[in-house]
């Protein structure tokens, strides 16, 4: 890394310049769309081309993990491709240590709050900080809740799963979420799930959680984020969908769907 990357880095980091530019196109647009790659899934050209046309569709982040992905050299690989290809914030969304690269913009550093396993609540998170330090990534603290069984996060997360239809339990952990001080906080329904967080849910949290609320997992229609919006979410997050060959459509109905 040359020195005046990691001296950008550094800047990065002290200013929160992620963080800010997500809250940024939040209040002017009050929801946006995150496309999300998966690194293990997907090869880097491949990712680049996916990433570029989704930002062109209307995405305003890329986020890159997945539950699986050990491979940190194709991770970085992957991340390296899509730097190249767009210019909204590359963000990392690890789902273990193996999941931090250095040419990132930033990682969500997240908590899986309902997980029975601490190494998914503080040990990765405490193995990881060492090469986010080293790194000098932006690192925006996440709480992380599954709901319902959560697919592969939810497996291998040991994931408690909040049951979808009880919102009070979800509205607890996003209130916990709020008194530790994480300032995002994600409802994951799980990539590929059959369902979604509920409206009732997102509702339920909102009223109680006041940092930006990520709702993903299962969302396939403008009508799905349309709701999920409505009821409060911010960031709504799409992978599964950009796996297709002929997302664009879709996709770009579900960026105006919910975009101001
Ligand atoms: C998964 O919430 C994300 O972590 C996205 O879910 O793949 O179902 O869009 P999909």
């Amino acid at each position: 890394m040359s020195t005046d990357s990691t001296q950008d880095r550094l800047v990065c980091q002290a200013l929160r310049q992620v963080e800010s530019k997500l809250r940024e196109l939040i209040q002017r647009h009050k929801t946006i769309c995150a496309g999300l790659i998966d690194s293990e899934n997907i090869p880097p050209t491949e990712a680049s081309d996916i990433a570029a046309r989704a930002e062109k569709c209307g995405a305003k982040a890329v986020l890159i993990g997945g539950s699986t992905a050990v491979d940190q050299i194709e991770l970085d690989n992957v991340v390296k491709h899509i730097k190249s290809s767009v210019t909204s914030p590359v963000i990392l969304f690890p789902g273990n240590v193996t999941g931090v690269s250095p040419s990132a913009d930033a990682i969500f550093f997240s908590c899986l709050m309902n997980s029975d396993n601490p190494y998914f609540i503080t040990q990765a998170q405490a193995l990881g900080a060492l090469a986010i330090r080293k790194y000098n990534l932006e690192a925006i603290p996440m709480a992380y809740l599954i709901i319902g069984e959560g697919g592969a996060a939810g497996f291998i997360g040991r994931a408690r799963g909040i049951p979808s239809n009880k919102p009070s339990l979800a509205a607890m952990y996003a209130l916990a979420a709020q008194y530790f001080g994480f300032r995002f906080l994600y409802l994951e329904a799980g990539s590929g799930a059959d369902g979604r967080v509920s409206v009732e849910m997102v509702s339920a949290v909102r009223k109680v959680y006041e940092g930006t609320l990520i709702v993903g997992g299962g969302i396939k229609t403008a009508d799905d984020a349309r709701r999920a919006s409505s009821a409060g979410a911010e960031i709504i997050v799409i992978g599964t969908m950009l796996e297709e060959n002929d997302f664009e459509t879709k996709f770009r109905d579900i960026c105006k769907a919910v975009s101001q």
